[in-house]
């Protein structure tokens, strides 16, 4: 259900940027003969000249359009220039795409919040950059103004003539105007100067809407395209959203159909707010109301990167995949790139991703129930490609069996994805298992101490998170798809808030942890400790009752474990054998003979070694 937010009484001032034709520019600037030229991209699967994906606005003049193949748009415009998209993997490989946006973004994102909508869009908070600029250097003492400015679409105000430029100059110097216009006129300024710079770093042009909101900003950005802006001044607000030609969708919308016969936003305006609350309960009736005035409160997320990583193929008509074989093939590559594709984001942006989720459509050959969707899956996020490829089968196989149910005479899936969400900032102070093991070892034969080597390390902050959870089983199996595979531990942060080793010159991984006080010692005394977050750790099997319990104890508590009122720890049999694959070489043997000692009863000293941090079994 809708919820209403506060507008901030409209006083923002909000951009939203799009990148024109933006895949056909990424291919013009690697190819700068074709700029200018009609020109288009082309999916990577040929049939009838492949797909058009993006069009050039020069070929779009010919009547070129998104939806038509390459053939049929060379019998409209015979001088077309298809290129076809980057192919890896026999797929669309768009990471030339992405990265040239990440490059828009990261001109855009200097003068405000910045919010990556999409692989070319972007809004952008320019609150505070405006009021500076109203305060410092107002546009009626600015002497030359940007031509960029003055060629801006001023809803209400403008034509494209002199006439129109004089008439934004006096739109954007005007001293009597209310602080939120004033606010609006340094908005279109610096938004001219942000996608000036953009053409000059990128040789990319944007268009871009501005506004006191982001729906407005959004709505604006499409108006004047390519290479322009248009400012939505609240006193035009009315009129734009009367003049929206679009029909509002979903189940709302016919019921707004059949109950008010309201068919546009413009509609909605003749209804008071108390009205539509009646109809529609509190939150909803002012959100209606709201929006058929513009008004939306929605901020600008910071962020930069992208929520999910995710790989997709379709495999329409005679391409359709009708064996568990060609699935998994193609599960392979996608799973593959998704695994390049997390990985460089946490090197680069000390990011996990926490949740693998499965996407298909599929057919039953002979079908009763012919809606039935393949129901999709998700699973705890395990890092390493073989590990992701073989979640991603497991997760396609039992979306299968759920789909087919007692009709397994046939199936064919027509596209797949792979997605990696739920994903999360490593913590400050934090440090991967490798590189915190390896510290330590580097550290000890040089014969330095842990605090050393916290301290030398700029990563490892004396901060505590403790609060930081990395996945929650809820989530990971909301739709049904309990998991089935195992995950693993796969990163540990350790963060150190005050640690006198009582050993130094320690090569093994026993006695470092042992040279720490032990967890009880810690409950009693949490000046002396080190902090230990198991970012991934391995889920039980699900068909087993017990872990199905231990699953839920864990969404519930968290996976910091060393809680201190809350001591957490792991049995050696859950630990993931593959984990171990990830720590030096120098420690692995000495981890391996360790678990398998574990494997013997009574073999071990509860709270006595690394054991403990990682055993599921609630101390009593
Ligand atoms: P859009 O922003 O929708 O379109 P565009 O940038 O090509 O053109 P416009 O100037 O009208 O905004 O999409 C951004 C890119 O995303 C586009 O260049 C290609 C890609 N894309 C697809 O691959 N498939 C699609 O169905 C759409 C809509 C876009």
């Amino acid at each position: 259900m809708p919820i209403p937010r506060p507008d901030r009484q409209g006083d923002r001032v909000i951009a939203h940027v799009d990148m024109d034709c933006f895949y056909v520019q990424v291919e013009q600037r690697k190819q700068p003969e074709l700029r200018g030229l009609p020109t288009a991209v082309v999916q990577y699967n040929e049939w009838k000249g492949g797909a058009l994906i993006a069009v050039s606005y020069e070929a779009r003049k010919f009547g070129v359009k998104r939806s038509m193949r390459g053939d049929e748009a060379k019998m409209v415009c015979p001088s077309i220039h298809l290129v076809q998209v980057p192919v890896a993997r026999g797929k669309a490989d768009l990471n030339s795409y992405r990265s040239a946006g990440s490059e828009v973004v990261s001109i855009l994102s200097a003068r405000g919040r910045c919010e990556r909508a999409s692989i070319d869009e972007v809004y952008l908070d320019l609150t505070d950059a405006a009021e500076t600029m109203l305060s410092e250097s107002p546009p009626e003492a600015i002497e030359d103004i940007d031509e960029e400015a003055l060629k801006s679409h001023v809803l209400g105000i403008t034509g494209a003539d002199v006439d129109g430029l004089n008439n934004v100059r006096r739109w954007l110097c005007q001293s009597d105007a209310v602080h939120k216009d004033k606010l609006l006129a340094c908005g279109t300024i610096i938004v001219a100067q942000l996608r000036d710079e953009v053409l000059r770093k990128t040789e990319f042009t944007c268009s871009a809407g501005i506004a006191h909101n982001k729906m407005l900003a959004k709505l604006a950005s499409g108006m004047h395209k390519p290479a322009q802006q248009t400012i939505v001044p609240s006193s035009a607000v009315t009129n734009l959203l009367a003049s929206l030609p679009k029909q509002l969708g979903g189940k709302l919308g016919s019921s707004l159909h059949d109950d008010l016969g309201v068919n546009t936003v413009g509609d909605l305006l003749q209804f008071s707010e108390e009205k539509l609350q009646e109809r529609y309960g509190v939150n909803t009736g002012t959100w209606l109301w709201n929006i058929a005035r513009g008004i939306s409160g929605d901020e600008v997320e910071g962020r930069i990167l992208p929520k999910s990583h995710g790989c997709g193929k379709t495999f329409p008509g005679p391409r359709a995949l009708k064996t568990s074989a060609c699935v998994e093939h193609w599960l392979n590559q996608l799973c593959e790139e998704l695994n390049e594709r997390v990985q460089s984001d946490s090197e680069q942006n000390k990011r996990v991703a926490n949740t693998l989720t499965l996407h298909a459509t599929a057919h039953k050959a002979s079908d009763i129930q012919l809606h039935k969707k393949f129901p999709s899956k998700s699973c705890p996020l395990r890092y390493g490609r073989d590990k992701i490829q073989e979640d991603a089968k497991k997760l396609f196989d039992s979306g299968l069996r759920e789909f087919l149910g007692s009709h397994t005479d046939g199936w064919r899936v027509t596209s797949l994805s792979v997605i990696a969400s739920k994903i999360l900032d490593i913590p400050s102070g934090s440090c991967s298992i490798l590189k915190f093991f390896q510290g330590k070892s580097q550290s000890i034969t040089s014969g330095g101490s842990l605090e050393d080597i916290l301290d030398d390390d700029p990563s490892c902050s004396t901060e505590r998170d403790d609060e930081h959870k990395v996945f929650s089983y809820e989530e990971c199996s909301k739709d049904g798809g309990a998991p089935s595979q195992d995950g693993l531990i796969n990163t540990v942060c350790a963060q150190k808030k005050s640690i006198k080793p009582k050993e130094k010159g320690k090569n093994s991984i026993l006695k470092f942890f042992s040279s720490i006080d032990a967890p009880a010692k810690q409950a009693q005394n949490d000046t002396n400790l080190l902090h230990l977050n198991i970012l991934m750790v391995r889920v039980p099997n699900c068909t087993d009752p017990q872990g199905y319990d231990d699953r839920r104890h864990y969404t519930h508590d968290g996976i910091s474990l060393r809680r201190l009122d809350d001591l957490w720890t792991i049995r050696a049999e859950d630990i993931d054998p593959s984990v171990v694959d990830e720590l030096p070489l120098e420690i692995q043997q000495e981890v391996q003979g360790w678990l398998r000692s574990s494997k013997r009863p009574h073999n071990c000293t509860r709270r006595s070694s690394l054991l403990n941090y990682f055993s599921l079994d609630k101390p009593t």
